[in-house]
């Protein structure tokens, strides 16, 4: 298995933050030195809580850490093939646009279709702090401009219209509410 998911099941997942949370419109700082120990320390955690919520992205804001970093999985085939992304840019974008349905672990049980860019190209620094670049279609670029879009404090729900956006987040309100701790 690869180097970044060791022993899932011994890790420590983080508490996901939920929207309306400061934290998740915040833009995030890009990470110093790839061996610094907070990174080497959180991606593990952020693949951890990824696999066991379960999602195919997660963003370092997501578990109130402010740094540009990300953790991706498509999980194809059903065989883990894990992503870590460092300090992310997307450096070039198609004119042309898909649409797909998106959720988000920081909006639980909210969906909606969202339009973006068919297909991107990606610059990151990798989990040994190597420069890469990778070009995505399909569900991947989606997922890579959600992820980099948490990054820049910016949610799925704010590529959609005001209506379609205050409908999902008043609905997910309510529903916080009615859990065991709200009120
Ligand atoms: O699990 C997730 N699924 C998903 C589906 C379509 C487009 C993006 C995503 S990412 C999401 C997990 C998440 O909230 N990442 O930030
Ligand atoms: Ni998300």
């Amino acid at each position: 298995m690869d180097a970044v998911a060791p022993a899932l099941e011994t890790i420590d997942t983080i508490p996901i933050l939920i929207a309306p949370h400061a934290m998740l419109k915040t833009r995030a700082r890009p990470v110093q030195s790839v061996d610094q120990d907070t990174v080497r320390a959180l991606l593990p955690r952020m693949f951890a809580t990824m696999y066991r919520a379960p999602g195919i992205g997660l963003a370092g804001p997501q578990v109130g850490q402010l740094l540009r970093v990300i953790a991706i999985d498509l999980m194809p085939d059903n065989h883990p093939n894990p992503m870590s992304l460092i300090n992310p840019e997307i450096v070039a974008q198609s004119e042309e646009l898909a649409t797909r349905e998106e959720g988000c672990l920081s909006l639980p049980g909210m969906y909606a279709e969202v339009t973006r860019p068919a297909r991107v190209k990606v610059r990151y620094l990798d989990q040994t702090g190597a420069r890469r670049e990778i070009q995505a279609d399909g569900l991947l670029a989606a997922c890579l401009q959600h992820e980099i879009d948490h990054l820049d404090g910016i949610l799925f729900v704010d590529h959609l219209s005001p209506l379609k956006r205050n409908m999902i987040m008043r609905k997910l309100a309510k529903e916080q509410r009615q859990k065991v701790g709200g009120r």
